[in-house]
């Protein structure tokens, strides 16, 4: 029987980012999710299909093995932890820097050091843990699942901890970046099961993506 691959991708960045690698590999999907509604996207491969998932759950398909293979942004696996997943490449797609935020005239240097505790809402708890804990600064952490921007601006908190890119958002929500993080790509993240099982078809396909880097 002909084996089957699947692949974990989220619409959007990732997606728009993933379709040159993926030419490269000679897959070349047949609808586009931006417009289609399916959920499950055929590829000009009889046997390799994309699913189209939540960013933050493309760990958790390829983990469990429902998808072959995925691509995730760093942020993305960090919080995930990572485990049951093979990451052979930096894909070096979807770039942004995971940054401390405040409100403009906020005193971050002054309440960071006085020993007060820092309120910090973000989406990435542990990756904000980490990091205040690494500088020895007390913050209670805030769990959000989006626009993290709002929550300093009505008192939800001091700080935020989240993904920057162009700088728009903070700038028109009167935010400022105070501290950088770490800075974030995407990945491959691969099945250790099918990496086993499926080294046939994934090797190339792995090959491709590698060659196709910039
Ligand atoms: O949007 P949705 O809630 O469905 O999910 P998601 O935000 O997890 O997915 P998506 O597609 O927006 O992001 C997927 C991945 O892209 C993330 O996991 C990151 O690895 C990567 N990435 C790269 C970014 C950004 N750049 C980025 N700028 N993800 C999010 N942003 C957001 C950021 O959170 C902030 O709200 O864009 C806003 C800031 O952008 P600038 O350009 O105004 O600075
Ligand atoms: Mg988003």
């Amino acid at each position: 029987m002909t084996q089957q691959l699947t692949i974990a991708l989220s619409k959007g960045r990732i997606f728009e980012e993933t379709l040159p690698l993926l030419a490269n590999a000679g897959i070349v999907p047949t609808e586009d999710p931006e417009s289609s509604r399916k959920l499950i996207i055929a590829t000009n491969h009889e046997h390799i299909r994309l699913i189209i998932v939540r960013a933050t759950d493309v760990p958790t398909y390829v983990q469990y093995g429902a998808a072959d293979f995925g691509i995730a942004g760093r942020d993305v696996l960090i919080e995930h932890g990572g485990e049951g997943l093979y990451q052979p490449l930096n894909l070096n797609i979807a770039k942004c820097r995971m940054m401390v935020a405040v409100r403009q005239g906020f005193d971050y240097q002054a309440a960071s050091r006085d020993g007060q505790r820092l309120r910090v809402a973000t989406k990435y708890p542990n990756i904000a843990a980490e990091h205040f804990a690494s500088k020895g600064v007390h913050v209670d952490i805030i769990k959000l699942y989006g626009s993290m921007e709002l929550a300093p601006l009505v008192g939800l908190s001091d700080a935020i901890v989240d993904l920057v890119s162009t700088g728009n958002t903070l700038k028109a929500n009167n935010l400022e970046a105070v501290e950088h993080i770490t800075d974030i790509s995407s990945r491959l993240v691969v099945n250790k099961a099918s990496l086993k099982t499926k080294h046939e078809l994934l090797n190339p396909i792995i090959n491709a993506f590698a060659q196709a880097i910039v």
